[in-house]
């Protein structure tokens, strides 16, 4: 059985974070998200979520390619999280390309795929309505 793991804050869940999901899921047979609590994302991401970290876990939760949801506290926990979950590879987004390939003296697998253009938490965050708002 083929482990994947990736990180992130996960914030108002949209198609860019569910493609990513699906890429990371077809990697492997095992989807392990790490998701940032609250307290990390304000403390050391500088970022101020919608959702709480238990309402954004039920929507991963939620996610067919998604098959466990564990918190990510601190930016340095990858290097043992690969070992206790027994990770073969590791998936983020390219705009983190470079920044964790120091996995890879784990043995594990390091992977950046191509983020999806034009849909972010925060672009959803200042829209006033979606493009395609029927009022209903
Ligand atoms: N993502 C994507 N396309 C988008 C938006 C996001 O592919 N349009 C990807 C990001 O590259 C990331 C994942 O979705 O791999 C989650 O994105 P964020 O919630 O913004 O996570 P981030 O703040 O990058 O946190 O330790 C790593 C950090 O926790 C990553």
């Amino acid at each position: 059985m083929k482990r994947v793991i990736t990180y992130g804050t996960f914030d108002l869940l949209h198609y860019g974070h569910i493609n990513l999901l699906r890429r990371c899921k077809a990697l492997g047979d095992y989807l392990i998200v790490a998701l940032s609590t609250d307290e990390f994302n304000s403390k050391s991401k500088n970022k101020s979520c919608y959702f709480t970290y238990e309402q954004r876990k039920l929507f991963l939760e939620a996610v067919r390619y998604v098959d466990l949801v564990i918190p990510e506290t601190c930016w340095e926990q990858k290097k043992t999280d690969v070992h206790e979950y027994h990770v073969d590879t590791f998936v983020m987004g390219d705009d983190w390309t470079g920044k964790f390939d120091f996995l890879k003296e784990e043995g594990v697998e390091v992977v950046y795929l191509p983020r999806t253009p034009e849909i972010s938490s925060t672009k959803i965050r200042k829209d006033k309505t979606p493009k395609n708002f029927r009022g209903d």
